[in-house]
């Protein structure tokens, strides 16, 4: 069964997205430095099967014919990653091949007419910055603003979007607190430091970008997790409570409330002690004022209060196994709506809100040439339309970039998950457009034709 199109408003842009580390390969080429995932790749025993990002997609040597291949399925816009290590190799030392390899690829997207988003950070932190404490380290603050500040002077004529972060909840909490991601550590007061310092990143990073007097517009993308108590329990409410402010209100609170959520601060206190790498003035940069708000949209969880998470004494109640992805995650569109109408009315009012990423792993097979990814035209469609509600009832949502153009390195998952539209062999690296990439390609084309209407 194929799906029907959506209408969207004339200025929708549709988009779809990757990351640096997860795509480009060429982990030695032309001057790049090691990153952390080079580092936690390479060490045994953390991603599965060691599979790592040496190679990937090979994107770094085919992204002339990746981006032809986005216009021949008619994608307005892309959202990139940029590698730090590419840039910054050493401590201080800037590489200018890195720099030039960006340029090659916003130009050749240019001439392509296709629109690109730029993040500054998805994950690859220079290893020698991890050497002294990385983002648990304050001093990673100045280093992160000197690499955005050059990306700006170098790039800033060919970029109309930068995204400062992605996802600082995966980069702090799952990464120094939970340690599926590198560096791995299991330090809930360094995952709390880090938090901290890439919120305060972000806004000295924005600070800076206003400074410079540039055209484009400047954001940041969250992840959000919407979370369901199990039951009406007082003690079910409180952990998803402690869920939510986990996951999604330690993040936009300080952004948009200049604040970390009071009841959260009391309970993490009680168990890291005093937040005192927070000092005056941080939270004043933190909520810099913002272009837009990306918001990264997977699942939602149903949580109960247990043993499963300790740090927050709560539980994630197993969703049923015929609604789930290949990650597991529950297939929950409703709560995509209600994250955006949340959001709206308790932070960001008439902010515009873009989706930087949604999709969905699942057990793709190439058979005959094709692959009939019947489960993630449905995802999408049902994910657009869930969208769509919230943007009918008057929500400022101005975009929508589908997770991933391509399938790649999902980090701890290696290759063994593919979030593609377009399905990677990576034995041969021959690419081939899934029957989802052709629907979304025919949701863009009816969009562009029903407004020109
Ligand atoms: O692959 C990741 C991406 O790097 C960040 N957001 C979630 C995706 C799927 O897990």
């Amino acid at each position: 069964m194929t799906r029907s199109f959506i209408e969207f408003p004339s200025d929708f842009v549709f988009g779809t997205a990757t990351a640096a580390y997860q795509i480009e390969g060429a982990a030695k080429a032309d001057g790049r430095g090691e990153s952390i995932w080079d580092r936690f790749s390479h060490t045994p025993g953390k991603v599965f099967e060691g599979h790592t990002g040496d190679v990937a997609c090979d994107h770094y040597h085919r992204y002339e014919e990746d981006i032809k291949l986005m216009h021949e399925l008619g994608i307005p816009a892309y959202r990139l990653s940029i590698s730090w290590p590419r840039i910054f190799p050493e401590r201080g030392k800037f590489n200018q091949a890195g720099i030039d390899f960006y340029r090659r690829v916003l130009e050749t997207l240019h001439k392509y007419e296709i629109e690109p988003a730029v993040t500054l950070y998805h994950w690859d932190l220079p290893q020698y910055l991890q050497d002294e404490g990385g983002w648990a380290n304050r001093a990673t603050v100045d280093y992160f603003v000197e690499y955005a500040t050059k990306v700006f002077r170098e790039l800033g004529d060919l970029v109309p979007k930068f995204i400062t972060h992605n996802e600082p909840w995966c980069a702090s909490f799952l990464s120094y607190g939970l340690g599926h991601h590198a560096p791995g550590h299991h330090d809930w007061r360094e995952a709390y430091a880090a938090a901290h310092h890439i919120l305060l990143s972000h806004g000295k990073a924005v600070e800076a970008y206003r400074a410079g007097g540039y055209q484009g517009e400047i954001g940041i993308t969250l992840n959000f997790t919407w979370v369901d108590s199990a039951s009406n329990r007082p003690e079910d409410v409180a952990a998803a409570r402690r869920e939510d402010g986990f996951a999604n209100r330690w993040f936009i609170e300080p952004l948009m409330k200049r604040q970390y959520p009071s009841d959260m601060v009391e309970w993490v206190e009680g168990r890291i002690g005093a937040l005192d790498f927070i000092e005056p003035g941080d939270l004043e940069s933190i909520a810099s004022t913002i272009d837009f708000l990306g918001i990264n949209f997977y699942s939602r969880n149903v949580v109960q209060a247990g043993a499963g998470n300790a740090h927050l004494e709560s539980q994630v109640v197993q969703p049923s196994a015929d609604r789930v992805t290949d990650m597991g995650w529950e297939i929950h569109p409703e709560s995509l709506y209600r994250l955006l109408t949340w959001l709206k009315s308790e932070y960001t009012a008439d902010l515009p809100l873009v989706i930087t990423e949604n999709g969905a792993a699942f057990r793709d097979e190439l058979v005959d040439g094709e692959v009939q990814d019947v489960d993630r035209v449905n995802y999408v469609a049902d994910h657009l339309e869930a969208a769509k509600r919230f943007i009918d009832e008057g929500g400022p949502l101005k975009g929508y970039y589908l997770w991933s153009f391509m399938d790649n390195f999902e980090w701890a998952f290696g290759y063994s998950k593919r979030f593609g539209m377009v399905y990677v062999d990576y034995a041969t690296q021959v690419r081939t457009v899934k029957a989802s990439g052709k629907w979304y390609s025919g949701q863009i084309a009816h969009h562009r034709a029903a407004n020109v209407r």
